[in-house]
């Protein structure tokens, strides 16, 4: 019946607080009443975008014989009883219920299973080309340098299935949204899309040791020991103080936790929540205030890394239209991915080669900052496609998949849809290239790679310390560690309020590929490769302002299974 009531509620494109459920659940007939409050408030209505316990109170109220029904405008400032343990007044709206949302897809959609057209790849013994001395960099990240989330150890987690060494040959799409029904982001939507963010999150929770049998929110009040919950985090903030207080919230409630400045590692990690990433939390209540004793995240457990005989190479940001696309630097990759071009060892690599993923911001787009048009070469974003149509054209025997970012053409928000063909006709026309969405996981003869393009870099660079787009690796643990791609809502990165959310990182890849900050970089963390792709266009009037410094036309090769760095400019 509380399902039906929660969806009454969202027909009437209201958000209902805690305490207003709460109030609704006691009614007697809980469903009449909900007709009834819908009705007697006339909803929907436009000034009423949530619905808090106080008017219910009211409603109530002005509903009691003999008193008058005019009163609906919800600004009564009754007290309420029921409040939950929390400092201050709720404003979102309780997480719906695992059966109030619909069922989620499949993880694998769209499983297509190809054969891989080429093969082994000759190995060209041609050595004609040597103008440039680029000389190829050894990756000198030191692997043993990769350093452990605190929260997250490789035995604190109840043993998963882990896929073994995959069989599969040829591209696998695991996982692509572009093919989604997509929504218009209504209200409706918007409770749904963190439903499903928090009922994924929460079920990898639940598999944590660390994490004893959790319970809801509601339930704290009767408990006078530890408390072990696992909320969404609406807000947080550092006390005067200077304490955290994160408040979080589940269905049934918000509380709010307190992490001492005293406890240094807890504080350390309480530095790195975000808003709406969903948190585990272990302590010991004290009134209305949980003092944590631990924070849990969903975590990435430790993966074996697979064999591989053959090379990935990683671009993004190729930025094609821009005056500051480096096209000569760029001629040179495709001669080299062509084994054309380099000395014997960079040769040697380029045979071994079978995929290019490209990252997004393929073109340069139109329009998308201002005055950007003063720096394009090519101001038709049809034409700056069909230039990338002609470059990537010439790259042969190698599979390419490309996936959109902030200035391809297409829907902005993410998951971004594959780039439209009725955009990049010709690209779609090249027999060796495949589109999926940003983000996509796509299974390269059994290395699984997840593809997203970085948007949601900025929101970390802006909000957390230590952070910036100058160690995207740093950022790229943390969203392993959150299981989320981008968890902070409502800032830089558009998020489309799906019904699902996918960006939650489903399943832990062998490979994270990302780009968007123009900037290399390489780590391996827990047997996972963390590479983000750089560019090939050098320093904007946009960056400078923003004082990013872009490594430029240095292309990351996974060459079976040692990442190596070629230098093209
Ligand atoms: O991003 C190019 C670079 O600019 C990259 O380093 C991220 C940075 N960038 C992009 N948008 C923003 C905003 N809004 N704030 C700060 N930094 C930003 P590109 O996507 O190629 O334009
Ligand atoms: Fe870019
Ligand atoms: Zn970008």
């Amino acid at each position: 019946m509380y399902e039906t009531i929660i969806n009454k509620f969202v027909e009437a494109e209201v958000l209902l607080d805690d305490t207003a459920y709460q109030k609704i659940k006691k009614q007697e007939n809980a469903l009449k009443f909900t007709e009834s409050l819908i009705h007697g408030l006339g909803l929907p209505r436009e000034d009423i975008m949530i619905l808090t316990g106080e008017m219910v109170e009211q409603y109530l109220e002005d509903s009691k014989p003999g008193i008058g029904k005019d009163n609906s405008n919800g600004e009564s400032s009754s007290p309420h009883e029921n409040s939950p343990p929390s400092e201050s007044s709720i404003q979102a709206a309780p997480i719906p219920s695992a059966e109030s949302i619909p069922e989620p897809d499949s993880f694998s959609t769209d499983n297509i299973l190809e054969p891989d057209p080429f093969g082994a790849i000759e190995t060209s013994t041609d050595s004609q080309a040597t103008e440039t001395d680029n000389t190829t960099e050894t990756d000198n990240t030191n692997h043993a340098t990769e350093t452990d989330n605190i929260t997250t150890t490789t035995d604190d987690y109840e043993p998963i299935h882990q896929s073994k060494l995959s069989e599969s040959h040829g591209i696998e799409i695991i996982k692509d949204s572009s093919r989604k029904s997509y929504t218009n982001g209504e209200i409706k939507d918007f409770t749904a899309y963190f439903g499903s963010r928090y009922h994924k999150l929460r079920d990898m929770l639940n598999r944590k040791k660390d994490l004893k049998s959790p319970q809801s929110i509601q339930e704290l009040e009767n408990i006078q020991d530890v408390v072990n919950v696992i909320g969404m985090v609406n807000n947080v903030r550092n006390t005067k103080n200077n304490h955290k207080l994160i408040e979080v919230e589940d269905e049934t409630g918000t509380a709010s936790v307190l992490v001492h400045n005293e406890n240094h590692s807890l504080f350390e990690d309480a530095e790195r929540v975000v808003k709406d990433e969903v948190l585990g939390v272990v302590g010991t209540r004290k009134g209305s205030l949980i003092m944590a004793s631990q924070l849990i995240n969903p975590g990435t457990p430790r993966i074996d890394e697979k064999e591989m005989d053959f090379s990935m190479v990683f671009l993004s940001d190729t930025h094609i239209g821009s005056s500051t696309f480096q096209g000569d630097a760029f001629n040179r990759f495709i001669k080299w991915i062509n084994g054309e071009f380099g000395d014997e060892e960079q040769q040697e690599i380029a045979s071994n080669v079978r995929y290019l993923i490209v990252a997004g911001d393929i073109v340069d787009g139109i329009g998308v900052y201002p005055h950007q048009d003063k720096e394009l070469t090519i101001k038709d974003i049809y034409k700056q496609y069909e230039e990338a149509a002609r470059l990537f054209g010439e790259i042969d025997d190698v599979q390419i998949i490309i996936t959109p970012g902030n200035h391809d053409a297409g829907r902005l928000a993410e998951p971004q849809p594959a780039i439209p063909e009725e955009y990049a006709g010709d690209l779609y026309k090249l027999k060796n290239v495949k589109f999926t969405s940003n983000p996509s996981m796509v299974g390269l003869d059994g290395i699984n790679v997840l593809i997203y393009h970085g948007r949601s870099f900025d929101d970390f660079a802006m909000t957390v310390k230590g952070m910036s787009h100058q160690n995207t690796d740093i950022i790229m643990k943390e969203l392993l560690e959150k299981r989320h791609l981008a968890p902070i809502y409502g800032e830089r990165t558009p998020l489309a309020s799906e019904v699902e959310d996918h960006m939650v990182i489903e399943e832990v890849p062998d490979v994270l590929h990302t780009g968007h900050v123009h900037i290399n970089s390489y780590k391996k963390y827990k047997g996972i490769h963390l590479v983000n792709s750089g560019t090939f266009q050098s320093q904007t009037e946009f960056q400078k302002i923003y004082n990013i410094v872009p490594t430029v036309a240095q292309v990351p090769v996974l060459n079976q299974g040692t990442m190596k760095i070629l230098k093209f400019n």
